[in-house]
């Protein structure tokens, strides 16, 4: 790795954020392209993160500072991103459904959505069927991802799903779902593309369906 964006890795790894924002800078100073930053550092920093939380050495509140970590250097990122229009991953309006204001579960996932080159489109909790259904014409993204806490409202994603159906713009996205109550045979049966059990496998599961 270019010896400016190991320190960068290492940051994010950590957790640490204001090491992160000097380090993003001082590489984009040395005149380190944007894109290696945000495809060779950052990104492959949160997979690592991924793995740690998957193998148990890491717990929430460690993905949840990596995470920080990383959007605090894509903060830095993002203006040039977008002026040198280089391509994300694919974009995903993610929302915590109709009913549910529990939305820690769903932010994190987010934030690991975002480190694994998403664009993000926020739609905050108690989402109605139609807000989906307006940012999948309006911000056209590729990808639906809802996140439930509440057992009673769970049958919320069966009704967005529904009426996503109805509105003949199934064929246009990947729905991904998931939180506590949430199983994979649920997912299956209202009709989801995919389900994971936290916000690292959700990551991988968004890349493996964006692919
Ligand atoms: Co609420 N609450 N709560 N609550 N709350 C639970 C969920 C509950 C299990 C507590 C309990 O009774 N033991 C229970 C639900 C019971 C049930 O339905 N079976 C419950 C209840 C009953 C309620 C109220 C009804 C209480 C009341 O008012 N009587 C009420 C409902 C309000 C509403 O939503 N309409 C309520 C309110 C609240 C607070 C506002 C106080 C607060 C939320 C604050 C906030 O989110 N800003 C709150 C909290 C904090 C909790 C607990 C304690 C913690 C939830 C949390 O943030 N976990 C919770 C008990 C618990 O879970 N131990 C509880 C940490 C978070 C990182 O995990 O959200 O599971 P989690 O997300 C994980 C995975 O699930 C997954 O990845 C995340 C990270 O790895 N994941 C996805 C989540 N979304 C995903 C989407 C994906 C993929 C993975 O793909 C798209």
């Amino acid at each position: 790795m270019e010896e400016t964006l190991q320190p960068i890795y290492d940051a994010v790894v950590v957790g640490n954020m204001p090491d992160t924002t000097a380090r993003v800078q001082a590489a984009l100073d040395n005149g380190v392209g944007t894109a290696a930053v945000l495809h060779e550092a950052l990104i492959p920093a949160m997979s690592e993160v991924g793995r740690l939380f998957e193998q148990g050495e890491y717990f929430v509140p460690e993905m949840l500072i990596a995470a920080r970590a990383m959007q605090a250097g894509l903060k830095i990122l993002k203006p040039l991103l977008v002026e040198e229009n280089i391509q994300f991953v694919g974009k995903i309006a993610i929302g915590t459904v109709k009913g549910d204001l529990h939305d820690i579960g769903k932010n994190l996932v987010a934030m690991m959505l975002e480190g694994a080159g998403f664009e993000i489109i926020d739609l905050g909790t108690n989402v109605a069927p139609e807000t989906f259904i307006d940012s999948i014409k309006n911000d056209k993204v590729d990808m639906v991802a809802m996140s439930a806490l509440l057992t009673t409202t769970m049958p919320n994603m069966a009704a967005s799903i529904a009426a996503i159906k109805e509105a003949g713009l199934r064929d246009k996205v990947k729905i991904i779902i998931g939180g506590a109550p949430v199983t994979k045979e649920y997912a299956a049966n209202i009709g989801a593309d995919g389900y994971a059990p936290d916000a690292s496998q959700a990551a991988t599961l968004a890349k493996h369906l964006a692919l």
